[in-house]
């Protein structure tokens, strides 16, 4: 399993990837750049499978990270990022909750703008894509007409659609067939994404984990869709 770790500049991506992968970077690295790092799953059922039946081999389930660099407009149109995270299975956004005035962030400290901003990045990303697979579909359709040709344009032009109206890709109705149809684009905001707030360091981390959870405002629904909840501002 990969997962792309993705976030705006300076919310602390390269710093959960070196937490996760116990990965060494150097200070030079270039943050442009992406790191690739995995990291083992422990589980103790495993080892007690291992004690009871003393296997040959081992193998523990790995996850490999891709620390991909800020993500944005400019950055989706950069074939070697875009490449990186066309390929991973679930998306891990970092949000910035931590406040630290010696550490730039754009603007005010606002998880729930910053969250719908990236998706909208993941969004435009894929709305390109299908724009241009539409066009030359719409080409060789006028050529010849096949049922595969037709069904793709049609699931297209229904995820164009929907894309549209700012849903992303996750939350559209689709057959198993359609999936497959859907599965060489390999598009950004159908990728199941985690949410991992950064909250920072501190000795009321139970009070602070709470009070960003209302401030981020998200309720993750029993179907495991996360739904921003109606804003609700703070006093003061
Ligand atoms: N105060 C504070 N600083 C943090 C926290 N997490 C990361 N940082 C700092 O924020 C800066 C950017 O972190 P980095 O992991 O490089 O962010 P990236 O740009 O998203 O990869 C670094 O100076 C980190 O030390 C945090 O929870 N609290
Ligand atoms: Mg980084």
């Amino acid at each position: 399993m990969k997962t792309g770790i993705i976030g705006l500049p300076q919310v602390g991506k390269t710093s959960l990837f070196q937490i996760l992968t116990k990965a060494h970077l150097s200070a030079q690295a270039n943050p442009r750049e992406a790191h690739i790092g995995v990291a083992k799953v422990p589980d103790d059922r495993l080892d007690r499978l291992a004690a009871l039946y003393n296997p040959k081999k081992l193998t523990h389930t790995s996850v490999e990270y891709v620390d991909v660099g800020a993500i944005g407009q400019d950055a989706l149109k950069e074939t070697a990022y875009i490449g990186h995270l066309r390929q991973v299975d679930a998306l891990a956004h970092v949000i910035r909750v931590f406040d630290d005035p010696a550490i730039p962030h754009v603007g005010e400290i606002d998880p729930l703008r910053d969250i719908k901003n990236v998706e909208f990045d993941l969004m435009v990303s894929d709305l390109g894509q299908i724009e241009k697979r539409l066009e030359r579909l719409e080409k060789d359709l006028k050529k010849m007409k096949t049922p595969d040709l037709e069904k793709e344009f049609e699931l297209l032009k229904r995820a164009n659609a929907h894309l549209g109206s700012e849903k992303p890709l996750r939350e559209m109705q689709m057959t198993p067939e359609d999936k497959k149809r859907l599965r060489g684009f390999m598009f950004l905001s159908e990728k199941p994404i985690l949410y991992v707030l950064n909250i920072g360091e501190s000795s009321e981390l139970g009070k602070q984990l709470e009070e960003a959870e209302t401030r981020v405002e998200l309720l993750i629904k029993k179907d495991g869709k996360i739904q921003p909840e109606p804003f609700r501002p703070e006093k003061g």
